[in-house]
């Protein structure tokens, strides 16, 4: 469903003849192919996303959700598969995707893939400087909010009140304590080790609202992260920030986002455009 923004209008269905363009042009395609001088055939199968299932009414991995909103953006075929099996991931993490038999980790790499595979590319018409914000906010986000959202559901006392009896319902009664234990403790050493643990709650969501900071001067200028079209950086940001300020987690991270109310309304917009009613 077409949703009207202040300046623009989003749809993941593209109309008729915006469908997915066929590239032939051999500079786009991979250089091993192109170097023989045949443009490859570009895949049309459909892609499987193997993904945590929903909590909240909503995928609660980031990087999950992020994937699922980069396949709505760009209007790929895709089927959703729930697992919580890491092991059977090709990185040991999810998401993951089966594409004609080829499992596939990492939404990043997953992404790259799928640019290449059906010559679809909603960056295509960014420039240098534009590519280079995208980089950063991605590394803001998947590198730096990441470990403060795990740190808000995990290690706070108030998070935790939320996560534990959200998070363990798949687990037989009978496990769930253990289980509990067991997985907050792993989480807990792994951010530990990665150093966030080790600040205060008020100076890590302090360092939280700074990344907020950043993200609503970016997006006071546009009507989405780079401008007026969604690419690959909305998805990534929808992944994270939604993530915090759509779930029932009311911590300090939560708090310091609702104070950016443009966070919000873009939150909105983008679920409206890409996961409302067709
Ligand atoms: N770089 C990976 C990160 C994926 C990731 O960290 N996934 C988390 C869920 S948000 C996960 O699978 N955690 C389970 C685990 O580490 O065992 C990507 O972009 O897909």
């Amino acid at each position: 469903m077409p949703v009207r923004t202040k300046t623009a209008s989003v749809s993941h269905e593209a109309p008729r003849e915006e469908q997915p363009v066929r590239r032939d042009a051999p500079d786009e395609l991979p250089m091993t192919m192109a170097e023989e001088g045949e443009a490859p055939e570009l895949r049309t199968s459909m892609v499987r996303l193997v993904q945590f299932p929903q909590i909240w009414g909503m995928n609660a991995s980031p990087f999950c959700l992020k994937l699922e909103t980069w396949l709505r953006l760009a209007g790929l075929p895709f089927e959703i598969r729930a697992s919580i099996n890491t092991q059977k991931a090709p990185k040991g993490k999810l998401p993951f995707i089966v594409d004609g038999g080829q499992e596939i980790g990492d939404s990043t790499l997953i992404i790259e893939h799928l640019k290449a595979t059906r010559g679809i590319d909603p960056d295509a018409g960014l420039d240098r400087h534009a590519l280079a914000t995208a980089c950063a906010f991605q590394r803001l986000f998947e590198d730096h909010l990441y470990y403060i959202i795990a740190y808000s559901r995990w290690v706070d006392p108030e998070g935790w009140s939320a996560t534990a009896p959200a998070y363990f319902t798949s687990l037989p009664a009978a496990l769930r304590p253990f289980g509990k234990l067991f997985i907050r403790n792993a989480i807990r050493r792994q951010l530990y080790a990665q150093g966030i643990s080790r600040h205060r709650p008020d100076e890590v969501y302090d360092m939280a609202r700074r990344d907020f900071e950043a993200v609503a001067a970016q997006l006071n200028t546009h009507t989405f992260f780079l401008g007026e079209q969604l690419t690959t950086i909305d998805a990534v940001a929808y992944g994270f920030l939604a993530n915090i300020v759509k779930v029932p987690v009311e911590t300090g991270l939560k708090r310091a986002a609702l104070e950016f109310p443009e966070l919000v309304q873009w939150c909105e917009t983008m679920e409206g455009g890409l996961y409302g009613d067709p």
